[in-house]
């Protein structure tokens, strides 16, 4: 059995088990990350694409910014369709805040490459983790590595496992609170080669289904289109699924976005999931461990490193003599955000998708909420401070 012995063992190297391992280096925290994929893997894994001010500020003030900075692309606004028409949410005219457009596989390269550089530890391709003595001061992560046995004893767990790991299911059922909505359809996300006919997204609400316009550079656009939950991508040959996003996204001035080879394609399930608390005895859970919002506010990644934001703080404090109370405050601090959040993801995802259960009265009250939420400027105000990202604490 091989023995390691850190100040913080931290499972995931996600968003958040990267972003803690680099801001307690920068408290003077020492930890080691493990992770149960390749680094390539990781560092190729499509996912998000929408970073709010909060975060895209964070990565810059601790020294991860630079190439966001370079390649990043800043938006402004973003644009809601409906009825053939777009209309314009000008986030920056209304709350003085914009999203960067940058994908989370750069935020990880990114972290990963900052942790290298500085000499953290990050152990890929480890396997079956487990977690012990995690309501004493000095909790065990086992796992293998290269088949040898191996552990880290530690005083704090950073559980970043996202929402399939173990450090949730570590904990035992009477202590936590399961808060859950699984939504009756599901996401079919492609990346095409074809330059992004806006420069700005457009989320638009259809009668045959919800469909969304994003990007990633200049020659590469993303899309998604809302589909059944149990949906076959067999079914789905490229050009239906082009026919199918011109259908829904055409606006009445022509707009379109652009065809092009498509790259990669794969289907998403929609649900919010909420833990509390969000820590248990010197095991803290942050980012998808403890939570999951639907995609469609681009929030999740955000969470994830508010949350870390917050634990790694109070780490630090309890390292610099200032005792627990951050620690303990972590789970109720970071609660306020995530059930405002929750909010959000959720009120976006019903004003934009159409469900099977809905009937004629549902769509007219939707459209009308569309209207309102692009015209009323308090509406949009509104739409565009929760967009653009709550303060981080
Ligand atoms: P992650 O990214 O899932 O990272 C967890 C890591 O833990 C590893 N792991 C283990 N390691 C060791 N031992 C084990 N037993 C382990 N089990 C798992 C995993 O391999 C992984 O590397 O969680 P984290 O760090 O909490 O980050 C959360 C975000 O990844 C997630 O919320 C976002 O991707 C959600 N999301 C979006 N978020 C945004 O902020 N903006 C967006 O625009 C946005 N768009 C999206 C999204 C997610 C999507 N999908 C694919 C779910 C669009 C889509 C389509
Ligand atoms: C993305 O570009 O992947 C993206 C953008 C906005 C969302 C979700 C995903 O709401």
């Amino acid at each position: 059995m091989k023995t390691l012995r850190t100040q913080v063992g931290i499972v995931g190297a996600g968003p958040a088990g990267l972003m803690l391992s680099h801001l307690l280096h920068l408290a003077g925290v020492e930890s080691i990350v493990i992770e149960d994929r390749s680094r390539k893997y990781i560092e190729e894994r499509i996912r998000a694409g929408v970073l709010e001010q909060g975060t895209v500020d964070l990565m810059k003030e601790t020294g991860v910014g630079g190439r966001l900075s370079r390649e990043g692309l800043p938006h402004h606004g973003f644009n809601i369709s409906f009825s053939g028409q777009r209309h314009r949410i000008d986030m920056m005219g209304l709350t003085g805040k914009c999203i960067t457009v940058y994908a989370q596989h750069e935020v990880i390269k990114d972290l990963v490459h900052a942790r290298v550089d500085a000499g953290g530890q990050i152990l890929f391709e480890v396997g079956n983790v487990t977690l012990r003595d995690v309501d004493s001061a000095s909790p065990v992560i086992c796992f293998e590595k290269d088949g040898e046995p191996c552990e880290i004893v530690c005083d704090f767990i950073g559980g970043c496992d996202g929402f399939h790991g173990v450090c949730r299911s570590s904990i035992p059922a009477e202590a936590l609170a399961l808060y859950e909505r699984v939504y009756p359809y599901a996401w079919l996300g492609i990346l095409a080669e074809a330059a992004p006919s806006s420069e700005e997204l457009v989320y638009t609400y259809h009668d045959r289904g919800f469909a969304l316009f994003s990007m990633r550079s200049p020659q590469v656009t993303r899309l998604y289109l809302q589909c059944r939950r149990d949906e076959d991508l067999a079914e789905w040959p490229d050009d239906r699924i082009w026919d199918e996003i011109l259908l829904r996204s055409r606006t009445s001035d022509g707009w379109a976005p652009n065809r092009g080879p498509i790259l990669q394609k794969g289907i998403t399930d929609m649900r919010s999931f909420v833990v509390e608390p969000m820590q248990y005895g010197r095991l803290f859970l942050a980012g998808d461990a403890a939570h999951i919002v639907p995609p469609t506010g681009a929030k999740g990644m955000n969470l994830a490193i508010a949350d870390v934001a917050v634990l790694s703080r109070a780490i630090a404090a309890f390292y610099r003599g200032k005792g627990e109370g951050l620690l303990r405050s972590y789970s109720q601090t970071c609660l306020r955000r995530v059930w405002n959040v929750q909010r959000f993801s959720w009120w976006m995802t019903s004003m934009l998708h159409r469900s099977e259960a809905d009937n004629p009265f549902d769509h007219r009250r939707q459209i009308a909420e569309l209207d309102y939420v692009t015209s009323s400027h308090a509406a949009m105000t509104s739409l565009a401070e929760n967009y653009a990202g709550l303060p981080l604490d």
